[in-house]
């Protein structure tokens, strides 16, 4: 198969997050990227640095207002005091219900609440040239998709499935998947199915195609009652305007059996078959493992094969985009386990 990697990744490496009150060191880290590319180089896999530049499409998925800001936004933060170089900014309020996000403020803080979702997406010195190395590398793999390879994967950090049209959120900028599959469609595709099989929901890439019926969103994530990201990811979001009927949610319990899991992809392959799509985009997390430090399912390495060979059953041009998963280790086995899997099964 063949396989993209971000060499800029790298860029992009936050000294800490908060959890639970308390300032912790970063689960999106460069070595999660290090042990992938490293799994696949072993198996045989070569690594291809981005050909495509995803400036175009990237316009089609996120507002021109949120990629000027993020794509100065560490240098407006130096500028404010030489010190900052050496200090990661978090947003401390947001526009909340019914205040304005219309107008961008001038702070820098009140700018970086505005174009965020949590106080859990660091930016760094390099944020921005890593998240567009991916986004480039994101394209490069849906482009030999649109040109008749069989499949690609996209190997790339940070991931992008909660960055939505105007914002950051969950170690997510730029919606690779999102990138993937609007290039596709910018190919000639008519019809994108998207499945998300990251723990967490795939608000971002849900929110960008929610209205529209020519991408099929579909996710199987740990129930936002209880699971990051809380506010969307529900079973009844189906979909609206042109769009509706086109937005498939299935929820599961914290602490669902890896039986129950494979039930919902059962339902996601379903709904993708039916929607006879010309092209797939994997939002790929592998944070299902049930040695992830952050999630609650419960999948085996083993169980990563089973995906791939279920993904190979759909029969279609499939571009693979590395989401979540946080067992950095264990990240390289279970990533080449639903490659080759799909790869041995696809006819
Ligand atoms: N502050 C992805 O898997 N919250 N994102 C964790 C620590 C966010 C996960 C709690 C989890 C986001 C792409
Ligand atoms: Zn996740």
């Amino acid at each position: 198969m063949i396989c993209f990697h971000n060499p800029q990744h790298h860029l992009h490496a936050p000294q800490h997050e908060f959890f639970r009150g308390e300032r912790v060191d970063c689960f999106e880290k460069p070595a999660r990227a290090a042990f992938v590319e490293q799994a696949l180089q072993t198996h045989g896999y070569v690594l291809l640095p981005p050909e495509v530049d995803a400036g175009s499409v990237l316009g089609k998925v996120h507002d021109e207002r949120y990629l000027r800001f993020l794509s100065t936004a560490w240098q407006q933060w130096v500028a404010l005091s030489a010190d900052n170089a050496q200090t990661q900014p978090f947003p401390s309020v947001w526009p909340v219900r019914t205040l304005r996000s219309d107008v961008e403020p001038e702070n820098f803080v009140a700018k970086l609440g505005l174009y965020s979702m949590d106080n859990g997406t660091p930016l760094d010195t390099g944020t921005w040239q890593a998240a567009k190395a991916g986004a480039d590398a994101s394209a490069s793999a849906a482009m030999r998709v649109a040109r008749g390879a069989p499949a690609a994967f996209c190997c790339t950090r940070p991931p992008g499935h909660h960055a939505g049209p105007d914002f950051m959120g969950g170690y997510c900028f730029l919606n690779n998947a999102a990138v993937a599959a609007q290039t596709l469609l910018d190919q000639g595709a008519k019809r994108v199915a998207i499945l998300d099989v990251d723990y967490h929901h795939g608000n971002g890439t849900q929110s960008i195609f929610y209205d529209r019926s020519d991408v099929l969103f579909v996710s199987i994530h740990g129930d936002p009652l209880t699971e990051y990201p809380f506010y969307l990811g529900h079973a009844d979001e189906t979909g609206a305007g042109e769009g509706a009927g086109y937005n498939l949610n299935l929820p599961l319990r914290a602490g669902s059996s890896v039986s129950a899991w494979f039930g919902a992809l059962g339902a996601a392959c379903e709904r993708i078959r039916e929607y006879r799509p010309d092209g797939l985009v994997v939002s790929l997390g592998l944070d299902t493992f049930v040695g992830d430090p952050i999630s609650h399912f419960a999948l085996q390495t083993s169980d990563f094969e089973r995906l791939g060979a279920s993904l190979a059953e759909l029969g279609l041009p499939t571009v693979f985009v590395l989401e979540g998963g946080y067992a950095a280790e264990e990240l390289g086995l279970n990533a080449v386990n639903v490659l080759r899997a799909f790869a041995s099964s696809q006819c």
